[in-house]
């Protein structure tokens, strides 16, 4: 009988050793995002990230430790809407404009690109131009297009096609001011 009961505490201790903190593999997921320094250059076009104003957008692919960090929104989505990338996105991040500045927006604003609602084609530019403002809530992305205009989307809806960005062929710095 003795054994039994030394069995049954070892199962006991093994079963509360896979409940506690430790995440399975499925769920280990990264879901913070790495600070954003100046250092930091666009993955898509290069330029200094922290230099320009604009919510800016973060992706980490499957398997690949490090993040990529681009200028702006507008610059994520020609990255992570690619085909080619699509497939391999772990997740995306985008600033949350309901709690973060336009000009200065903070690392800890980040939200999941998934649940955010966009607004393409206002009148504010980001880092290159043209660009989707990001928000955590539809009413916060409407409000926004009633001041700057624009159109109001669901992360779903966004293509390559709608993203009211141009086609970015090399560098158009210094189209951010006179909002
Ligand atoms: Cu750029
Ligand atoms: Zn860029």
């Amino acid at each position: 009988m003795r054994i039994f009961s030394l069995l049954f505490l070892a199962l006991m201790l093994t079963g509360c050793g896979q409940t506690g903190a430790e995440p399975n593999s499925a769920a280990a997921t990264v879901t913070v995002v790495d600070a954003i320094d100046d250092q930091r250059r666009c993955h898509q076009c290069g330029m200094a990230i922290t230099r320009y104003p604009g919510p800016k957008g973060v992706v980490q692919l499957q398997g690949q430790p490090a993040q990529l960090a681009f200028c702006s929104s507008g610059d994520m989505f020609q990255f992570l809407l690619q085909p080619q990338n699509q497939r391999q996105v772990a997740q995306a991040w985008v600033h949350d404009l309901a709690i973060t500045d336009w000009d200065k927006p903070a690392d800890s604003a980040f939200i999941h690109a998934k649940d955010a609602w966009y607004v393409t084609s206002s009148s504010r530019h980001g880092a290159m131009g043209p660009t989707l403002a990001s928000f955590s809530s539809e009413q916060a992305a409407t409000e926004f297009a009633s001041a700057y205009g624009g159109v109001v989307l669901p992360y779903a809806q966004l293509t390559l096609n709608n993203l009211g960005t141009l086609a970015h062929k090399g560098h158009g710095h210094g189209q951010s001011h006179g909002n």
